[in-house]
């Protein structure tokens, strides 16, 4: 007998990856029901080769489903998720709402795929896009030479920021080109053609959240030792982030013994030849399951320091496939249909 599923949020970016890549999972599923709000009710989404109407949020019947993978927004899922898991269903959420929970495991199956089954409350926590791809690079690196330290840069795409932050990327950059003056929608400043220092709000340390969740996620994901300072930067791309990290280890790891220790690890894809071309850029990664590292280098100003670029489809593995692949974590652990059922 397969799970029966709900994607609650499918008609936004991450919830119709989340239903394509469902559709390709390996996941027993005899259900698939594609929840969304009221005035997305009757919207037709793909699922595979089959189309789904969306159903209603505030009317969907949560006793017949075992597994929700949420995408509403923090908001929606503050109230819903624990509705829905005390209807029976596990709850697997990609908003921010409860990632930091201590009764809410924070899952990345490449990292911490142990602590998958502590759902006190009945919900699973999807990390940040940012953090997911950073720290399924820094796992087998930090597994080998213990890292102390990480200082890091992202460059991340609109996309990160919903389906109306692409729109507006293509309507300045449109605007641009035929000399129609625009004002910045969903941005505070331009973001064709610029960079903007600045994603989620600023905290009174004078950091943004996006630059404060690396760091503790990273901390509730791998090892609460290891200090990460984050400088988060919007960049007009539509899909795929990429982050430039700079890692210190309490022992020596050379570059070539990095590159081999990666090359091998799960969820990774080395390209890293020093030659025109050797690097994956965000375009590149679009549309794939793997977190790529490439420019890997030893930091001649520092001692058991490393610099690497790391590139991954934020919406894929920084979202949606993170999701079904705790999905399918769930099922290898043998999740019983109806887990929750009091
Ligand atoms: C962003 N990481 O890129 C944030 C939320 N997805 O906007």
């Amino acid at each position: 007998m397969g799970y029966r599923i709900a994607v609650v949020g499918a008609t936004g970016n991450v919830g119709t990856e989340m239903l394509t890549i469902l559709s390709e999972s390996d996941l027993q599923v005899d259900e698939v029901h594609a929840v969304a709000s009221r005035k997305s009710v009757g919207r037709i989404v793909s699922y595979g080769d089959k189309d789904l109407k969306c159903v209603d949020l505030d009317k969907f019947d949560f006793t017949t489903v075992d597994i929700a993978l949420m995408s509403a927004g923090g908001d929606v899922s503050k109230i819903w998720s624990p509705k829905i898991a005390a209807a029976g269903a596990i709850v697997i959420d990609n908003s921010s709402a409860w990632r930091m929970d201590p009764d809410v495991p924070l899952i990345v199956p490449e990292v911490n795929a142990d602590e998958v089954m502590n759902f006190k409350k009945g919900i699973i926590a999807n990390p940040n896009c940012s953090t997911i791809q950073m720290v399924v690079a820094l796992k087998p690196l930090h597994d080998r030479a213990t890292i102390k330290r990480v200082v890091v840069s992202t460059y991340q795409s609109v996309s990160g920021g919903g389906k109306k932050n692409m729109d507006e990327l293509w309507l300045q950059t449109k605007g641009i080109y035929s000399n129609d003056h625009f004002q910045p929608i969903n941005f505070t400043k331009q973001i064709a053609f610029n960079v903007i220092p600045h994603i989620d709000i600023f905290m009174d340390s004078g950091e943004t959240k996006e630059e404060w969740k690396m760091n503790v996620e990273t901390k509730r994901i791998l090892d609460p030792k290891i200090k990460v300072t984050a400088t988060c930067v919007r960049v007009p791309t539509f899909v795929g982030h990429a982050e430039a990290l700079n890692i210190e280890f309490e022992n020596e790891l050379s570059a070539e013994d990095a590159h081999e220790l990666l090359r091998e690890s799960p969820g990774i894809m080395v390209v890293d030849k020093r030659e025109d071309g050797g690097y994956v850029t965000p375009v590149e990664c679009v549309g794939e399951f793997a977190t790529f590292v490439s420019r890997i280098r030893e930091d001649s100003t520092q001692d058991n320091t490393l610099n690497m670029w790391v590139v991954s489809d934020n919406l894929r593995k920084g979202a949606a496939l993170n999701t079904v692949q705790i999905a399918e974590l769930l099922a290898n652990r043998k999740l019983p249909r109806n887990a929750q059922s009091k």
